[in-house]
């Protein structure tokens, strides 16, 4: 059998810790916010899978059929040995890149990284079944903090997919692109997938699908909350929002309190109060226009060496090298 080796950087004890600071700093700022990353435990997972199903979300699908005209060429111009997958989650795309690069190229280790143990272990194991010859070392973390301790040594690619660039703001995705290039060599690449900025009409409804589900991933924060810090949020009695926010060129998520209520965070002794109406920021995920995540990898030392969208331009990946 081909197992796994699994490296966890971050412990439960870390996740509550973190989750603590955000949910003070967040909670108790004008106006509220949180952090994204904490949508994502076992159900909030299993709700975006569900969420990329959805008739209305149309990143994931688009990502997949572009990677699978394009994977060939990704590969024949990385020539990886190495896969890192940043925020790998399901890697039900990935599959499409270990192929090809298991054909064009020297491929030998595939290394997904993820905030979510549950994810990652589920689909490390899927991995190594499918793909036998592959040595396959996951990595729970969390991408923003743990850059520097990715496994070294032969050539690697790291991928970054599903447009989870967008979740940072410009200051931030400007660190981390900066990260990614101080810890790669000359000669090794960044392969980026990021959403493009398209009509209002088609991206306002990616995020607020007719079933309601990506509303209850929204509300699967406060659930997050209720379990990890003893919190006593009522989510049903939050409104899902999804809003296009122009100037920044981002949607924002945000849950919007139907009526006026107290909230009390048992485990930070914090009550949190809320008027009726009163939204909680919860998520940007911000497109892109290709000039300007140019110049955003370029700012971070990169040089842009190809870009591929799909026919309606509604999704990009970019190889940049260092
Ligand atoms: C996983 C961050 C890429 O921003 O489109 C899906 C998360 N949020 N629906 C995105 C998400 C609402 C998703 N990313």
């Amino acid at each position: 059998m081909n197992e796994p080796t699994i490296e966890v950087h971050l412990t439960d004890a870390d996740l509550t810790a973190a989750l603590r600071a955000d949910a003070r700093r967040g909670l108790t700022d004008s106006p509220k916010w949180l952090p994204p990353k904490w949508f994502y435990d076992a159900r909030g997972s299993e709700l975006f899978e569900q969420i990329t199903a959805l008739p209305e979300y149309y990143p994931t699908r688009t990502e997949r059929a572009l990677l699978e005209t394009v994977a060939g060429a990704i590969a024949r111009t990385a020539q990886a040995e190495v896969l890192v997958e940043l925020g790998s989650g399901s890697a039900s795309k990935t599959r499409l890149l270990l192929t090809a690069l298991t054909i064009e190229g020297p491929l030998k280790n595939y290394v997904p990284q993820d905030v979510s143990e549950s994810a990652l272990r589920a689909s490390a194991a899927e991995v190594a079944l499918e793909f036998p010859g592959l040595a396959v070392h996951g990595v729970v973390s969390d991408f923003t903090d743990t850059l520097a301790t990715l496994p070294r040594g032969g050539r690697r690619m790291i991928a970054f997919l599903g447009g989870t660039l967008g979740n940072m703001v410009p200051t931030e995705r400007a660190e981390f692109l900066g990260g990614i290039h101080d810890v790669l060599e000359p000669g090794e690449q960044l392969l980026l997938g990021t959403g493009s900025v398209v009509d209002p009409s088609i991206l306002i409804p990616a995020y607020d699908d007719a079933a309601g589900i990506t509303a209850e991933f929204n509300r699967n924060v406060l659930r997050v909350l209720n379990t990890r810090l003893g919190a006593d949020f009522a989510p049903e009695a939050f409104d899902h929002i999804a809003h296009w926010d122009t100037d920044n060129e981002w949607i924002e998520m945000r849950l919007a309190a139907t009526a006026d209520m107290e909230v009390t965070v048992a485990d930070l002794g914090l009550t949190v109060r809320f008027a009726r109406g009163e939204q909680l920021r919860t998520e940007i995920s911000a497109k892109f226009r290709p000039t300007g995540l140019d110049a955003e990898l370029r700012a971070a030392g990169f040089v842009s060496e190809h870009t591929w969208t799909d026919p309606d331009n509604r999704f990009a990946l970019t190889l940049a090298a260092r």
